[in-house]
């Protein structure tokens, strides 16, 4: 039976987590899996969850099954807090990624034979989940290379090319890998294109209060879901409420259609069931408590403004060593990722001869960065010639 399998193409960003553990280089220097550190390198539990999580552990009465979907108070706070007052169907699920792949295959349910477009370059897992699900997949162009900014002539001209009933993913902020997001008059943009094609939007909303803040981050979102008469955003718990390990997530639908809810409870059965409720609860808690909220979102603007600190300082140590602005773009971009210019050579040479671990596309998570470590990397980065 299982000689069959094949061996599988592995997660590269997961493959350099390994292979980072395993160097026994007491300076080496993790940029690469997507997780927030603080200027100590850890990953904190955030004070507002160990909150909710004492209230918790001390007031449940029961672990007895939640619904298909989860705990409706989840998806009502959550689902505010992304989208505002619009009605929305949703479903709670193992994480973001969880919710992209129900996102999928709710599609796929509704149209068979859709197209799924996704920017070039993107997060890998829209490619494989799509693959594993026997969706088709088209690329639109987005990111200037030359410019380290989206190149939106050619991401607008792709997506002119969408046929109807086509679904389209797009990064709600703090695009992975590139770090680039479109400005919101080319949301307005996007928008009218999608709507006239009558094109899906699906909406990966992974680093929200990453970029610039919770309500500009979601801006782009509503203006899109203003436009257009349905809409998917799959949202996940894991960086902004720091809860990777406890797989929360949400696929929230904005549409008419009255099968919706349904749908997603059905495909929530088929693949699992029960979403994870731990994490689901904690996010809810802290929502609908003002004091846990206000602490949760300072805490967010911290992690957000030390990032954007970091940005700043290693374009400025870049500035003064190379003795020019090609890298002047790390300042203007958003969240965890930024794409270094660099070949696959360059790549290899910080991590043998620098222990500096970049992923091989040259994306780099800035948060992994610590204030010390600055001049460190430019030295590095300037010393492979990128
Ligand atoms: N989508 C993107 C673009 C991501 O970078 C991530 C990783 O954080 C996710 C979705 C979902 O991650 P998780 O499944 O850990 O919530
Ligand atoms: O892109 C990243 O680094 C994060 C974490 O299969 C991640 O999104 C990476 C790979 C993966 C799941 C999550």
């Amino acid at each position: 039976m299982f000689g069959s399998l094949k061996p599988q193409p592995e997660d590269k960003i997961l493959a350099l987590m390994s292979a980072f553990r395993d160097d026994p280089r007491g300076d080496k220097i993790d940029l690469g899996v997507g997780v927030y550190r603080d200027a100590q390198g850890r990953t904190p539990v955030m004070r507002a969850v160990k909150s909710a999580e004492r209230q918790l552990v001390e007031n449940q009465t029961t672990k007895s099954y939640t619904g298909l979907t989860g705990d409706p108070a989840f998806a009502d706070a959550l689902g505010h807090l992304v989208l505002g007052n619009a009605p929305f169907s949703h479903a709670a699920t193992p994480g973001g990624t969880g919710a992209v792949h129900q996102a999928l295959q709710l599609v796929r349910m509704a149209k068979p034979d859709a197209t799924l477009w996704l920017s070039e370059p993107t997060w890998p897992n829209h490619t494989a989940i799509a693959a594993h699900l026997g969706i088709r997949t088209r690329t639109y162009r987005y990111y200037d290379t030359d410019t380290g900014g989206v190149w939106f002539s050619a991401m607008a001209e792709d997506l002119e090319r969408a046929a109807p009933g086509d679904a389209v993913m797009l990064h709600g902020c703090c695009h992975n890998p590139t770090g680039a997001d479109l400005a919101l008059p080319q949301w307005r943009e996007i928008a009218e294109i999608l709507d006239q094609r009558r094109a899906l939007p699906i909406v990966d909303l992974a680093y929200l209060g990453f970029a610039e803040g919770l309500d500009a981050d979601a801006a782009g979102l509503h203006i899109l879901a203003e436009a257009v008469p349905e809409l998917l955003v799959a949202v996940s718990c894991s960086k902004n409420f720091g809860l990777y390990r406890d797989r929360v997530g949400l696929l929230l639908a904005l549409s008419d259609a009255p099968a919706v809810q349904g749908s997603l409870a059905a495909l929530n059965r088929l693949t699992y069931s029960f979403p994870p409720d731990h994490g689901a609860r904690v996010v809810q808690m802290i929502l609908d408590d003002p004091e846990m909220r206000a602490d949760w979102q300072a805490e967010l603007d911290d992690m957000r403004t030390g990032m954007q600190t970091t940005r700043h300082a290693l374009a400025d140590a870049l500035r003064e060593r190379s003795g020019s602005d090609r890298f002047g773009f790390l300042a203007g971009h958003h969240g965890m990722f930024s794409l270094l210019p660099a070949t696959s050579e360059q790549i290899a040479r910080l991590r043998e001869d620098h222990g500096i671990y970049v992923v091989g596309d040259g994306r780099m998570n800035v948060a992994g960065l610590r204030p010390a470590e600055v001049p460190v990397l430019a030295d590095a980065i300037v010393a492979v010639g990128i």
